[in-house]
């Protein structure tokens, strides 16, 4: 059975939870406390030399760090994934984006808030990540304008990976209002077969 470390208030964590739930995937979460630098043992680099959750580990083949890599991993061949190449190149162009545009900036303000960051602590810092992180959902809310999910009008892994930080923007101070077609994509990911919220999965 895969073993998944994990720590709940993840949405990197999540997009592996929400696949694995998806497909019907039994697993073993163990959870990993990021907080107190759990992630940065000694024995936990040996998973990911990287320091970071989540990790999967796969029976007789190793521990696979990133989100996005265990997601493809774990999906392949399955509806989740187009078997059109433009299409699955399409789905990989908002993996991307999701990593170079939301994660750090959503995802980052957000996480630096649950540590009880505040904006004069955070300063210049806060400011520029708020800037990039409206500037991603500016793009998101263009795209989202005139169809129902990321790519060929399907759920997909674009949706998972890029819903798992957007939906929780207000969490770090990101205000969803003036983005309708962003809340109204979010609703139908959260309406879609064995979807579930984020730390209750
Ligand atoms: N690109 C990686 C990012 C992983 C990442 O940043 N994980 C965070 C939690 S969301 C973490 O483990 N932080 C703990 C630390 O840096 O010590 C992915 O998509 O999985």
């Amino acid at each position: 059975m895969y073993r998944l470390y994990d720590y709940l208030p993840s949405g990197n964590g999540y997009k592996v939870r929400l696949v694995l739930r998806n497909l019907d995937l039994p697993y073993e979460l163990i959870e990993v406390d990021i907080k107190t630098g759990a992630s940065r043992t000694p024995e936990f680099l040996k998973k990911n030399p990287n320091g970071r959750i989540p990790v999967l580990d796969v029976p007789g083949r190793g521990f696979l760090p990133e989100s996005h890599a265990i997601i493809a991993y774990l999906a392949e061949g399955s509806a989740l994934i187009p078997t059109d190449a433009f299409e699955r190149a399409r789905m990989w162009q908002w993996m991307c984006f999701e990593q170079y545009h939301i994660e750090p900036n959503i995802g980052t303000v957000r996480f630096w808030l649950s540590l009880g960051k505040t904006r004069a602590e955070l300063g210049e810092r806060l400011i520029d990540k708020k800037k990039s992180g409206y500037a991603a959902l500016d793009v998101l809310e263009e795209e989202l304008r005139d169809r129902q999910f990321l790519v060929a009008e399907r759920y997909s892994l674009a949706d998972i990976a890029v819903f798992a930080y957007t939906h929780v923007a207000h969490e770090g101070g990101f205000d969803l209002e003036p983005y309708p077609h962003v809340r109204a994509w979010c609703d139908r990911v959260t309406t879609q077969p064995k979807w579930a919220p984020i730390t209750q999965l």
